[in-house]
């Protein structure tokens, strides 16, 4: 089987990649990533060139899109700028990849037959109440609230547009929030990782209340598997792991993992926006037969945590640049 993977040189896609060549031998990959600063190099070295090449081009190349689609037998794409804050920043970027590289895409899987596979996020749905019982469902209406999750939300329907009137033969994922090896230091989990690995004092936007849906990046890319060989064409179907737990609760999970008080971290300017809750009922993907092998997320923060740990060769760089962007506007306000 030949995937063309998009965006595998980022958090992930590169777990994907390196999951599905160690568990399919009947598996070659083709990467297909514009390498921007979410990409690390270091994400793919190591991997058998028999089975595994690299493409440094953007999805929006249309002509080499068109040729990589027909040589493939499954298109998983999870090229995407990802960051909420960036996009507060820079929506253009987010358009640009988001939308117009996912319609390239299509457009080429549509044209050649080829089965396709879209990685979308929660956040499509917008925001839910702290209070409220209410959870994602793949009914839930559409509700963006930031320029990454618009952006998302448009490629989720041109996909199912490509479905409907150009015969495309796609899937539809949305995910809840990923944690795991790999995920870029701007991102709030390893941003506090790495912080505390470097003697700081984590983050919080605002109150801190804001509840997340944590699944390790493993479970992810299981459920994606899973959807790819049972699922049906045109459908959606939502991933989690009941991993609801406030950002401050993390927060104290991971200073308690360092050995230092629950409480020992700062409140720093909130995100304009600041989404309040995630939540995922995952019906759709379990009645496939899926299941979250990482039900205990302390575990599973340990794991990472020693992940961190062991390369800091890995982000050291690119954390620095991270933090440079949020010194521009984040201030201390507690
Ligand atoms: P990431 O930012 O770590 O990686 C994105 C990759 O896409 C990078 O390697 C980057 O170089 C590449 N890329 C960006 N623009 C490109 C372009 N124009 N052409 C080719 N490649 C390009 O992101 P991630 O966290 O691994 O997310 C992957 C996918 O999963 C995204 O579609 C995201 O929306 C979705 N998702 C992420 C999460 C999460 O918690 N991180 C949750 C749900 C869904
Ligand atoms: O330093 C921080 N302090 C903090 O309190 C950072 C970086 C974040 N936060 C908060 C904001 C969110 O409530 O932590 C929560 C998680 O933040 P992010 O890691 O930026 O993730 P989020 O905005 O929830 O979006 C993520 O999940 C859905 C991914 O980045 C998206 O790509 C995915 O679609």
């Amino acid at each position: 089987m030949r995937i063309l993977v998009t965006g595998g040189a980022g958090f992930i896609g590169s777990n994907f990649v390196r999951r599905t060549l160690d568990s399919r031998p009947d598996a070659s990959v083709t990467v297909l990533d514009a390498m921007t600063y979410a990409a690390n190099p270091a994400n793919l070295t190591g991997l058998d060139p028999a089975r595994f090449a690299l493409l440094k081009e953007d999805i929006r190349a249309a002509d080499l899109v068109d040729e990589l689609v027909a040589e493939s037998d499954l298109v998983v794409h999870f090229a995407a700028e990802s960051h909420n804050d960036n996009s507060l920043r820079d929506p253009f970027a987010f358009v640009r990849t988001n939308v117009e590289g996912t319609v390239t895409l299509v457009e080429a899987a549509a044209r050649h037959g080829v089965r396709f596979h879209h990685i979308s996020t929660d956040e499509v749905f917008g925001d839910l109440d702290l209070d409220d019982p209410a959870r994602f469902t793949p009914e839930t209406p559409y509700s963006p609230s930031s320029p990454y999750s618009a952006s998302k939300a448009a490629s989720d329907h041109f996909v199912r547009a490509y479905v409907r009137s150009a015969g495309l033969e796609a899937t539809i994922s949305n995910c809840s929030n990923n944690y795991g090896p790999r995920q870029h230091p701007e991102k709030f989990i390893p941003r506090q990782i790495t912080t505390l690995l470097e003697g700081g004092t984590p983050r919080l936007y605002g109150a801190g209340d804001n509840v997340r849906d944590w699944i390790h990046v493993d479970d992810h890319n299981d459920a994606v598997w899973t959807i790819i060989e049972r699922g049906e064409i045109g459908r959606t179907y939502l991933i989690g792991a009941d991993g609801e737990r406030s950002n401050r609760a993390v927060v104290g999970d991971l200073l308690e993992i360092f050995g230092r008080g629950r409480d020992d971290f700062v409140h720093v300017t909130d995100r304009p926006g600041h989404d309040r809750r995630y939540a995922i009922d995952a019906s759709s993907t379990l009645a496939l037969g899926w299941e979250p092998r990482y039900t205990d997320f302390r575990s599973g923060l340990e794991q990472t945590v020693g992940w961190y740990r062991a390369n800091p060769g890995w982000w050291r760089e690119t954390r620095a640049s991270a933090e440079e962007k949020y010194a521009i506007t984040e201030e201390v306000i507690g």
